[in-house]
C-alpha cells in the first residue's frame, strides 16, 4: 500500500512488519550502548520524547542548542554504529518512494509513552536539505499532524501505526511536523511504548 499524502512524501503501510524483530533485536543492542534520555531545549523545557541516537553522528539539544553530535554526550564515546538491517530498510524504502541513493548517516530513535508529544517544528539541522527523511513507526499508534511549509497551515492528521514507513523530501522535506499526545495502551510487543525510528543525512 504506497500512499501519497503530499508532493514528495509517501506513507508505505506495513513495510517494516518483515523486519520487526530483527529491527527490535538491534534496538536493544543500541540502547545498551547509548540509553534513552530526555534531553533539554535551548529554551530549557525538557522533552517528554526520550531519545537515543546510532550512526555518525546523533542529533542531541541542551541549552546550547540543536546540532549533531558525533559523540553520546553521555557517555563521551561514538554512537553505536547504524545496524544493517536499520540501513537496508530506509534505503530501499527511499528508492520506492523515488529517492533510489539516499544513504542516512544517523538514525534518531524516538520513544514516546502515554502522553508524550512533539510539537509542530520543521527539521532543518541538516547540512544539505535536498536529502529526504525516512521515518518507521513500531509499538503504540500515534496521531501524526503533517502541515505546510508555513506553522499557520492546517495540518492533515496521518494516523501512524506499528511498521508504517514515510518517506518525506522534495517539497515535503520541510513540511511543518509533530505527533499529538500518545493514548495510553499496550502493544502485544512493545507494550506502552511507541518508537519512532528517524532516518537522515546529517552530515
Ligand atoms: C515531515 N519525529 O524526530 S517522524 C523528529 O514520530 C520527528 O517521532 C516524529 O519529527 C516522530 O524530528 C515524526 C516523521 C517525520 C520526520 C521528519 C519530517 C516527518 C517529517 C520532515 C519533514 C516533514
Ligand atoms: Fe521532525
Amino acid at each position: 500500500a504506497r500512499q501519497e499524502l503530499a508532493d514528495g512524501a509517501v506513507l508505505l503501510r506495513g513495510r517494516a512488519l518483515a523486519d520487526e524483530e530483527s529491527l527490535l533485536a538491534s534496538l536493544d543492542g543500541i540502547v545498551a550502548a547509548a540509553p534513552f534520555r530526555h534531553m533539554v531545549t535551548p529554551g530549557g523545557f525538557t522533552m517528554s520524547v526520550a531519545m537515543t541516537s546510532c550512526g555518525a553522528a546523533g542529533w542531541v539539544t541542551d541549552r546550547g542548542g540543536y546540532r549533531y553530535a558525533p559523540l553520546d554526550p553521555l557517555s563521551g564515546r561514538p554512537w553505536p554504529p547504524m545496524p544493517a538491517v536499520f540501513l537496508k530498510l530506509a534505503t530501499s524504502a527511499a528508492a520506492e518512494a523515488g529517492f533510489a541513493g539516499f544513504m542516512p548517516d544517523t538514525c534518531l530513535v524516538n520513544r514516546y509513552e502515554p502522553g508524550a508529544r512533539m510539537s509542530l517544528h520543521q527539521d532543518k539541522d541538516e547540512g544539505d536539505l535536498g536529502h529526504p527523511i525516512v521515518s518507521v513507526s513500531l509499538g503504540l499508534p500515534a496521531m501524526f499532524q503533517f502541515g505546510g511549509l508555513a506553522r499557520n497551515d492546517k495540518p492533515q492528521k496521518v494516523p501512524l501505526e506499528h511498521g508504517d514507513v514515510v518517506v518525506w523530501g522534495g517539497p515535503s522535506r520541510l513540511a511543518f511536523h509533530g505527533v499529538l499526545a500518545l493514548k495510553d495502551s499496550a502493544h502485544p510487543r512493545l507494550g506502552r511504548n511507541r518508537i519512532n525510528l528517524t532516518f537522515r543525512k546529517a552530515l
